[in-house]
């Protein structure tokens, strides 16, 4: 039987994070990261350990046939290679930094500078499209040194906390993309690895909305339950249990993690007690 040969990042910030959404999905990893090749004993794929900067090109070339990257490494690198999910983790932003003495007025002021960066693709096109004539300076590591030692007047780098730019006395002054963990997909995989990627898709949504959501179980008096309801509707209507105390009844339901605080406060309102909340491992509706 054909697997599908999946390549994260060997070690770095997105390994972890990886390797944790497999796991999630029921892809466990024998063996770890010490291994370049290993596969799944409970799921037909194998993981293969690479540099981040590779994945692209494996993935294109179909060493690999999937891969989890940053997005500004599937933009920097430009390979033919099909975007198949967003993974909403690892986010950050790349963005232009100058020394923060600078009067910065707007993007005028990179014209005639030296811009240093490990992203020189991203920058030239965006370069590019504002009219802006500057010099890209490709650095690989510690970009954020270089206008310090007078390599660079200013800086195009990831940004997350912006704690390195801070005590590098620099400031964030345009940002140009934002970027998340994406899982990318050769162009032409066989109709059996398409399958396991389906498959593999529809576990990782599973995952992604049960993240997205919590459980809910409250005790509230049934005459007011009807409008506890019209609260939390649930994913078709929740469920209500008699309870043992006379005109009680429990309810069950799931409510989206973002409404959740504000949910909270009025599910009290109406007398809900015993409100006890759950996270959900997986979700499938
Ligand atoms: O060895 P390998 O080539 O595989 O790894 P790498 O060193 O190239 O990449 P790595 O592990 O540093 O990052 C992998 C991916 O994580 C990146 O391509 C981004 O998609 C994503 N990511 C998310 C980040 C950050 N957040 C991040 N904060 N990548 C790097 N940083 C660095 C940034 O370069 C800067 O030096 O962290 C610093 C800024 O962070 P703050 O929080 O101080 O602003
Ligand atoms: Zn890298």
């Amino acid at each position: 039987m054909e697997k599908l040969r999946i390549a994260i990042q060997k070690t770095g910030r997105l390994s972890e994070k990886s390797i944790e959404l497999l796991e999630e999905c029921g892809v466990t990893l024998d063996g770890g990261p010490g291994r370049l090749l290993v596969s799944s004993p409970d799921f037909p794929v194998e993981v293969l350990y690479l540099r981040d900067d590779d994945i692209p090109q494996y993935v294109a070339d179909s060493v690999a046939d999937v891969g989890i990257v940053g997005e500004n490494v599937y933009v920097e690198k430009d390979k033919p290679v099909n975007i198949a999910e967003r993974l909403g983790f690892s986010k950050c932003r790349l963005s232009l930094a100058v020394p923060k003495s600078v009067n910065y007025e707007n993007i005028q002021y990179f014209n005639d500078k030296k811009i240093a960066t490990s992203y020189p693709n991203i920058l030239r096109k965006f370069l590019e499209e504002k009219g802006l004539r500057a010099e890209i300076h490709e650095i690989s590591g510690s970009v954020e040194i270089a206008p310090g030692i007078g390599l660079a007047d200013a800086i195009f780098d990831i940004v997350s906390s912006g704690s390195t730019l801070f005590s590098n006395n620099l400031k964030e002054v345009e940002v140009v993309m934002r970027s998340e963990a994406i899982l990318i997909s050769n162009k032409k995989l066989s109709t059996e690895k398409q399958k396991i990627l389906d498959e593999l898709i529809f576990r990782i949504r599973s995952v992604q909305k049960a993240k997205k959501h919590k459980y809910i179980l409250l005790n509230a008096p049934n005459d007011k339950l009807q409008e506890i309801i019209e609260i939390i509707p649930g994913m078709k209507s929740p469920s209500i249990v008699p309870l043992a105390k006379e005109g009680w009844s429990s309810l069950h339901s799931v409510v989206p993690e973002k409404d959740f605080w504000s949910i909270i406060g009025k599910l009290q309102e109406k007398g809900a007690q015993g409100i006890l909340v759950i996270p959900i491992e997986k979700m499938i509706v």
